[in-house]
């Protein structure tokens, strides 16, 4: 690790200043704003629980890590499914969401992978994460299929006011809906989401690329005190893993480090263990998994045991205070523990200690 990079004493709100990805910035402005550097992995079974918990542990977390494909019942309608149920609770509860779904192929099968199929990842997820051991270029090409959905919801949102997470239908069909965005009133086939409540009173037909909103009672809410997220899209490069054994060597991760500077307005940072920020103005992000807190009565900087499947943990203190990372990752931690809600509330507040510790 680089001692004393900048960025290691730097405050998030200072580097949320001059953040290059617009989505970097905002989720500084978020950390600041909650006092929290928490990411639940919210590998849980079913989409049931997953809302469920985003709902309960939203409060404490800047970020809802995703493994779409291990939930049962995920609905993929982007209007009303899985995503958008997330995208709107992530609206309510302020956090951002990843879907952790490590791309790694030729750029044109990844940039399919992520804006079309089943699950439209582009649609509800801020950030996913790419493994470029297939070659830098698949950073590029994601980076243009990112470009080519903001363009297109960009266009889309012009006429809206409130939704923050806008649903493309489609992403590459070259349809225009110019004509499309009458306020709710006029020919009366659409309302304006201008006002919410008539969203949730005139729901558009299903071939409206527009509403990311389920029309649940109270996806309305927002998040006080920070507007909206962009609508861009980031990408985190898997540059190390926290697994035993893991085969990712120092190459592998320098070309992340490379990769991450080549595309700046796209890359955001890194899953990494440790900070990789070396360049005088590299002030890319650090999400970090393979954490755990000791239970409250023991030694708090103790060895934590690993999961016995390859899965390997530090504390937070040392992550973020030693390794220099910014955002821990916590799944079991939290989710398996008695009182989910109370568990990321303990682990938000060691982890914002210990980043406090790493200012002085
Ligand atoms: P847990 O805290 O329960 O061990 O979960 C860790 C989560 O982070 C899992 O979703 C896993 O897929 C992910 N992860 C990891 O553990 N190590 C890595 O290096 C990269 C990951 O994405």
């Amino acid at each position: 690790m680089s001692t004393r990079h900048p960025t290691l004493t730097a405050p998030y709100a200072e580097r949320a200043d001059h953040a290059v990805h617009p989505l970097t910035s905002y989720l500084f402005r978020l950390m600041d704003l909650k006092e929290s550097n928490l990411c639940l992995s919210a590998d849980v079974q079913t989409a049931r629980e997953l809302l469920f918990m985003a709902d309960k542990l939203g409060p404490s977390i800047v970020v809802l890590k995703t493994h779409y494909d291990l939930i049962a019942g995920w609905d993929y309608n982007p209007q009303t499914g899985t995503g958008a149920k997330l995208a709107a609770l992530a609206r309510k509860h302020g956090f951002l969401i990843f879907e952790d779904r490590k791309f790694v192929d030729i750029g044109k099968t990844v940039q399919m992978q992520y804006t079309a199929g089943t699950a439209r990842i582009i649609d509800w997820a801020h950030i996913t994460n790419a493994n470029i051991h297939a070659g830098k270029d698949m950073v590029r090409a994601m980076a243009e299929a990112a470009a080519r959905w903001k363009e297109r919801i960009h266009y889309e949102v012009k006429t809206s006011v409130s939704v923050g997470t806008p649903v493309s239908e489609r992403f590459d069909d070259g349809e225009e809906h110019g004509d499309e965005h009458s306020s709710g009133d006029g020919d009366g086939r659409k309302g304006s989401i201008v006002s919410i409540t008539t969203v949730t009173q005139s729901f558009e037909p299903v071939d409206s690329p527009r509403l990311s909103k389920s029309t649940t009672e109270g996806d309305e809410v927002l998040f006080a005190g920070i507007e909206e997220p962009p609508a861009d899209r980031g990408l985190l490069l898997l540059a190390q893993m926290s697994s035993k054994g893991c085969l990712m060597d120092k190459e592998y991760t320098q070309a992340c480090v490379e990769a991450a500077r080549e595309n700046r307005s796209f890359v955001m940072g890194y899953v990494a263990q440790e900070s990789l920020n070396t360049a005088p103005n590299d002030n890319f992000i650090h999400m970090t998994p393979g954490c755990k807190l000791p239970p409250p009565d023991e030694e708090e900087n103790g060895e934590i045991e690993g999961d016995g499947l390859g899965q390997q943990y530090n504390t937070p203190a040392k992550l973020i205070g030693v390794c220099g990372t910014d955002i821990v990752i916590v799944g079991r931690g939290i989710i398996n523990n008695g009182d989910p809600p109370s568990e990321a509330e303990r682990y938000r507040k060691k982890a914002w200690k210990a980043y406090l510790a790493r200012l002085e």
